[in-house]
């Protein structure tokens, strides 16, 4: 995806089955996020999509804007585990 210094990235965390991934989902119109059960997390990985600038917005013009999917804070993947690898994926982008 490789984030600029001009993007707008927006990294969505919580607790599992709290509607991150279907929050993107609605912005974004259309089913790309994975949404789970509420129980078990869907999300495994950290998952970026990038979201068209409405036209309605003049001054995002020219911007990306990059929202983050990330797995929801549970038994498996708590806080830090999610927080690391939130960390691990923009060293990489
Ligand atoms: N009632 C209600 N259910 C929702 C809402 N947002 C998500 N859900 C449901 O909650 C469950 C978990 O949603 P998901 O987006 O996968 O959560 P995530 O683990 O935070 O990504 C799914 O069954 C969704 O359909 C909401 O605003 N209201
Ligand atoms: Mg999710």
């Amino acid at each position: 995806m490789n984030p600029g210094p001009d993007d707008i990235v927006v990294i969505v965390l919580g607790p599992v089955g709290h509607g991150k991934s279907t929050f993107i989902n609605n912005i974004l119109g259309g089913q790309k996020a994975k949404t789970d059960d509420g129980f078990f997390t869907c999300t495994t990985e950290v998952e970026s999509y990038e979201l068209e600038i409405p036209h309605h917005l003049p001054e995002l013009q020219g911007k990306r804007l990059i929202l983050v999917d990330t797995p929801g804070f549970q038994d498996v993947y708590d806080v830090s585990n999610v927080v690391g690898r939130v960390a691990r994926w923009l060293k990489s982008s």
